[in-house]
């Protein structure tokens, strides 16, 4: 029942926040801020997304809470109750640069199970979602569940660079693999492998909001999601992320990261 009425209403939510950054992009209203370092940005449309969503939360669930990266929600480390792990614009760089490849992503946790999952590619077009059990789907449509057999060397593979120079065996993964790519927004590059057009995605530090939704789909469709060492991916700590196909995974594990 409180799943259907959060399912309900948190589309409203999307969609009403997807129109006002695609208002601000036309209307040129993006105002950038440094946060820790150059590349690490955030703009007033992350802000006032952040914000529309805890006002809508504390008003219609205020015994929920929210974890969010811009800090509109509460410190946050363990799952009790029911937890909306919100990344307002995730891939903030390219919202900046490219107008495009980004995402708004929102994870709904009950008790710790991630139950519910939505991540909004506002420009491309495409709303990604998936419950629990039920399977997952892009604009409606069912994403098929991963096939049990793919192969590293037929495989492309998305690792960042802060990774590559973490991990250096992963050179060895992309020489075996059929090639790299790179989009820039985690919950793309987590969707990228759960529609098949990459078999893994590895990256050396992601937060709750980047995997929060994106970890809920990719294992809806079978995806496998650790940390590089293959050890759980405790979703509430920030570190490294691994999502892969069944077989990819344990390929790119034998390497001994
Ligand atoms: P963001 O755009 O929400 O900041 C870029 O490679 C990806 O990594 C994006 O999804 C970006 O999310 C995320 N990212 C960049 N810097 C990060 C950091 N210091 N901690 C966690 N995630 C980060
Ligand atoms: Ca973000």
């Amino acid at each position: 029942m409180i799943l259907e009425k959060i399912d309900q209403l948190a589309r409203e939510w999307l969609e009403e926040a997807g129109n006002r950054i695609f208002m601000a992009l036309e209307q040129s209203t993006v105002e950038v801020e440094a946060k820790s370092d150059r590349n690490d940005l955030v703009t007033n449309v992350d802000k006032a997304t952040e914000q529309y969503f805890a006002e809508k939360i504390a008003t219609y669930f205020p015994d929920h809470r929210l974890l969010g990266e811009e800090g509109y929600g509460e410190e946050i480390t363990s799952l009790e109750g029911i937890v909306w792990i919100l990344d307002p614009i995730d891939g903030t760089v390219n919202f900046v640069e490219q107008k495009r490849n980004f995402a708004i992503s929102l994870g709904i946790y009950q008790e710790g199970v991630g139950e519910l999952a939505y991540i909004y590619d506002i420009v491309g077009g495409e709303f990604y979602y998936a419950k629990r059990g039920e399977g997952a789907f892009v604009n409606d449509v069912e994403i098929p569940k991963l096939a049990e057999d793919n192969k590293l060397e037929d495989s492309l593979v998305i690792i960042n660079t802060t990774a590559i120079r973490k991990f250096p065996q992963m050179l060895s993964v992309i020489q075996k693999a059929r090639g790299l790519r790179l989009y820039g927004a985690a919950t793309l590059e987590y969707m990228a492998v759960a529609t098949g057009r990459a078999d893994a995605y590895v990256s050396a530090n992601l937060a709750p909001w980047d995997i929060g939704a994106g970890k809920i789909i990719a294992e809806e469709v079978g995806a496998i999601v650790t940390r590089v060492s293959g050890s759980e991916m405790v979703i509430t700590e920030k570190g490294d992320s691994f999502v892969a196909s069944p077989s990819v995974h344990r390929e790119i594990l034998r390497f001994e990261i």
